[in-house]
């Protein structure tokens, strides 16, 4: 194992976004020490061309895997819209263009949802994780309502108009922890931290 001066082994986390990064580390912090790819050394994006978030996910996870050859974990998340099948998915996060900004795509999400009823959506995330040459997948999903506008300044992304079910604020309005427990990341990530409690608890490893 490779652990650093606290004893914590480290993980890679294929991103360059500081809030997922933010939100993972709060979730893992007693098992690893997570650092994002800025911290890896790693300024360039990967290419997300896949047509679906396992396939971006995988192509995140192997890409850095090839490149460093340590454990590393990468995901992919979709908001996924009812109302217009399943859109934006794995595009969400340059809907609005190759700017990837989250305001202009909050503006078209609600632009393309203006007089429709049906305002039902889910977040799903798929977490690769690479650990001893292996690879495993884990999905996280949480089902919700769209507003009609913005609510909170927490978060980010889509996370002003989406309303879990079961709450009346926004992801927006909750705190990290409480985003945390129930997102659809925060979903995924409990699935790979379960695993990791098993396989840490094997002798051997
Ligand atoms: P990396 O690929 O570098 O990890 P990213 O910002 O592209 O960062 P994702 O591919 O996982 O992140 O997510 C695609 C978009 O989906 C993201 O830019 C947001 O617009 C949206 N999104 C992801 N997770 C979200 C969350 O927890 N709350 C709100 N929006 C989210």
């Amino acid at each position: 194992m490779n652990l650093n001066s606290l004893g914590k082994e480290t993980l890679i986390f294929a991103t360059q976004n500081k809030h997922k990064l933010e939100e993972v580390n709060h979730l893992l912090n007693d098992f690893f020490n997570v650092i994002g790819l800025h911290d890896a050394g790693f300024g360039d994006d990967i290419p997300e061309d896949e047509p679906t978030l396992e396939g971006n996910a995988r192509f995140k996870a192997r890409y850095i895997y090839n490149k460093l050859h340590k454990n590393v974990f990468a995901d992919d998340t979709g908001l996924e819209i009812e109302a217009l099948n399943g859109e934006p998915g794995v595009i969400s996060a340059r809907y609005a263009g190759e700017g990837k900004n989250p305001e202009d795509n909050i503006q078209l999400v609600l632009k393309k949802l203006h007089g429709v009823e049906n305002r039902r959506a889910q977040f799903r995330t798929v977490i690769c994780l690479i650990f001893n040459h292996q690879e495993f997948l884990f999905e996280g999903v949480v089902k919700g309502t769209l507003l009609t506008e913005k609510n909170g300044i927490s978060g980010f992304g889509y996370d002003p108009i989406f309303k879990p079910d079961g709450y009346e604020d926004t992801f927006a309005q909750m705190p990290m922890e409480l985003k945390n427990k129930i997102s659809h990341r925060g979903l995924a990530m409990q699935k790979l931290i379960a695993f990791f409690a098993n396989m840490l608890a094997l002798p051997g490893i």
